[in-house]
């Protein structure tokens, strides 16, 4: 029976093994969505709200997947609102194929409805591969290299397929001058340096004594190779934020994120060290790591365009993680003087209690870090977890402990906000059997995460384990933005563009049959979370949350909380309390138990007396 080019794509997709689809419908691709009813809807094509969080739910399958997400929208405008969670994928380097629309081949170029040169529009964030199908023939050779470039260098590709190409009958590149014939298989082979430069990176990580490690996604699949290293070179490990789940939260060397959402164990040890190790991290923020005169460095990257940046490093070593660090670990000299080790498991130990202070620490009415501190210790092991960009990223970063099989992840390049609620529909639709949690704030709800909850809705009876929590901090306020403009100029308040009007989360949970909980006091706040674990459907948790607790970078001064304070003396119009929960949230880091008091801790004793 003779194939159209759209019932070809979906075949061919099928044969990827593709078996889901983020879309949303539009007349650009009715012949795609027709050749989908004859498919009896193979590959699933799951219905968004809006092109971008489809876009977002394949980036979100992606990463909780280790698949291509696949994305479809119309031409024009579906095509256009796809655009940014195509570029978060690209800024993460998450595989990403985008299948578009276009108007009919006859009308193009005659200022036709809906007609934009997607060519050009998408040529940026799919520069790897982008290309239009004029004829039948082209497939299934475009759509083959759309999926192996999206794969192979972790990127976004896209084909653009106008209207009436999809509805012509398919027929495949002859045995012919000018044809591109085209192949499925492909085998995965992992980059090694050659041994000469790993001589090289040895002789510097050997010449230290005080070895600071920075690991990222990128070392994903190499958890015991890092942990190896680090354990010869006496090592801390710092994680950035899209590494978090690389490697347990609970290693007593593991100092926890860096960088303004860090802690101050990561912070201190970028300062303190002699030697620095990057694994599989882009970390962007260079302020963070040793000063450029201060430490020989190493990097390791798989990628040869993203290394030698961020710091001075000696040696940039272009391999895979686990195989570089296995051909490396034998040429490491064991350090016998475990001192600077201990050092930093006592700081992370001291960490660790203050944020258990910080979490307890009294606010108005509930302190956002008491929410995420009570969630993280009941996180069921198999947990994913989404945060979005916010002040919920911060505390996403200090506060959650991911141990484990437990999978995180967040905007961690563009921080877009809204990908919170996207990232765990795509999450549960490739892995269903595993517990949700996306952790939002009230921002990002209105921007579109209230939308998504409709979706939601419209899936979850699928799931074979119905649990996902969105959890949304409702401060009324673009709280994230608020604190940055006061830290950076002590700037006012803007109400105008700062205050969010309300609405009642939990409650249009239940509307749409969905499971609601508001928790308004912080006694609620540990009963919310085990309702929401032990409900039988999805939930929304709304806390209310204070939004005068700072979220504090790492290394502030109390004299940057006092610049904070000013702002409101000079008309935030926010409450006083901003400069008592600054102040007090900083001297938290100063109470007994901490760096200068380190034998008088009393972890158990949470401060909630306001002064
Ligand atoms: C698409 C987009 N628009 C604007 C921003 C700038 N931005 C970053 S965080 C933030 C505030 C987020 O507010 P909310 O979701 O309420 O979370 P909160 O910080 O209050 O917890 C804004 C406006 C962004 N990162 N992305």
């Amino acid at each position: 029976m003779s194939q159209t080019v759209a019932d070809h794509v979906l075949q061919r997709l099928r044969d990827w093994d593709v078996q889901h689809v983020f879309g949303y419908a539009g007349d650009g691709i009715n012949g795609l969505l027709a050749a989908w009813e004859r498919a009896g809807n193979q590959p699933e094509f799951v219905q968004a709200r809006h092109e971008e969080m489809a876009a977002f739910e394949a980036v979100g399958y992606a990463k909780f997947t280790g698949r291509p997400g696949v994305c479809a929208a119309t031409s024009g405008p579906g095509a256009i609102h796809l655009l940014n969670g195509l570029y978060d994928a690209k800024l993460d380097h998450v595989p990403v194929v985008a299948l578009v629309g276009q108007t009919a081949r006859s009308a193009m170029g005659g200022n036709y409805q809906q007609e934009v040169d997607l060519t050009t529009l998408f040529k940026d964030v799919a520069h790897e591969y982008c290309e239009m199908v004029m004829v039948p023939e082209q497939l299934p050779n475009v759509l083959d290299r759309a999926m192996r470039i999206a794969m192979s260098r972790r990127t976004v590709t896209a084909l653009i397929i106008p209207s009436d190409v999809q509805e012509l009958e398919y027929v495949a590149p002859g045995h012919a001058f000018k044809m591109v014939p085209s192949s499925l298989d492909m085998s995965w082979s992992a980059p090694v340096p050659p041994d000469v430069e790993i001589a090289r990176a040895a002789e510097v990580l050997n010449s230290g004594q005080k070895v600071a490690m920075l690991i990222g996604q990128g070392a994903r699949g190499a958890a015991q190779e890092v942990t190896e290293t680090a354990d010869v070179l006496g090592a801390g490990v710092a994680k950035a934020l899209l590494g978090k789940d690389v490697l347990s939260d609970e290693l007593p060397w593991v100092t926890g994120s860096i960088g303004l959402l860090g802690t101050r164990p990561s912070y201190e040890m970028m300062a303190d060290c002699d030697t620095l190790l990057v694994v599989g991290s882009n970390f962007p923020y260079s302020q963070f790591l040793p000063e450029f005169d201060q430490a020989r460095a190493v990097q390791i990257d798989i990628d040869p365009t993203m290394v030698g940046l961020r710091y001075p490093f000696e040696v940039n070593l272009v391999g895979d993680a686990a195989a570089t660090l296995r051909r490396l670990l034998p040429l490491l000299d064991r350090r016998t003087d475990r001192s600077w080790r201990e050092d930093i498991e006592g700081k992370v130990r001291r960490w660790s209690e203050v944020m258990q202070r910080r979490a307890f620490t009294a606010a108005d009415p509930i302190n956002p870090e008491l929410v995420f501190h009570e969630l993280s210790s009941r996180l069921p092991d198999d947990a994913i977890v989404a945060a979005d960009s916010g002040s919920s990223a911060n505390w996403y970063a200090r506060h959650i402990k991911l141990r484990g099989n437990m999978r995180g992840s967040l905007s961690g390049t563009l921080a877009t906000m809204g990908p919170g609620v996207p990232y765990v529909i795509g999450a549960k639709t490739g892995n269903p059997h595993r517990p949700c949690f996306a952790l939002v704030g009230d921002g990002a709800m209105q921007m579109n995460g209230i939308n998504e909850l409709i979706t939601i809705s419209k899936y979850w009876r699928s799931w074979a384990d119905p649990r996902m929590v969105i959890a949304v901090l409702h401060n009324n306020d673009l709280n994230q933005v608020t604190w940055e403009l006061r830290a950076m100029g002590g700037s006012p308040q803007f109400l105008p563009s700062q205050q969010l009007p309300n609405f009642p989360y939990a409650g249009y949970a239940r509307s749409l049959g969905l499971h609601g909980v508001l928790a308004e006091k912080p006694e609620d706040v540990a009963p919310a979370w085990e309702e929401a674990l032990a409900a039988d459907r999805p939930c929304v948790v709304e806390f209310a949350t204070d939004p005068a607790v700072p979220p504090i970078p790492p290394h502030a001064t109390l004299e940057q909380i006092e610049k904070a304070a000013e702002s409101i003396i000079r008309g935030d119009t926010d409450r006083i309390d901003m400069v008592v929960e600054g102040l007090r949230s900083k001297v938290q880091e100063m109470l007994p138990g901490t760096k200068d008091h380190p034998d008088q801790v009393d972890p158990g004793r949470p401060l909630t007396d306001r002064p």
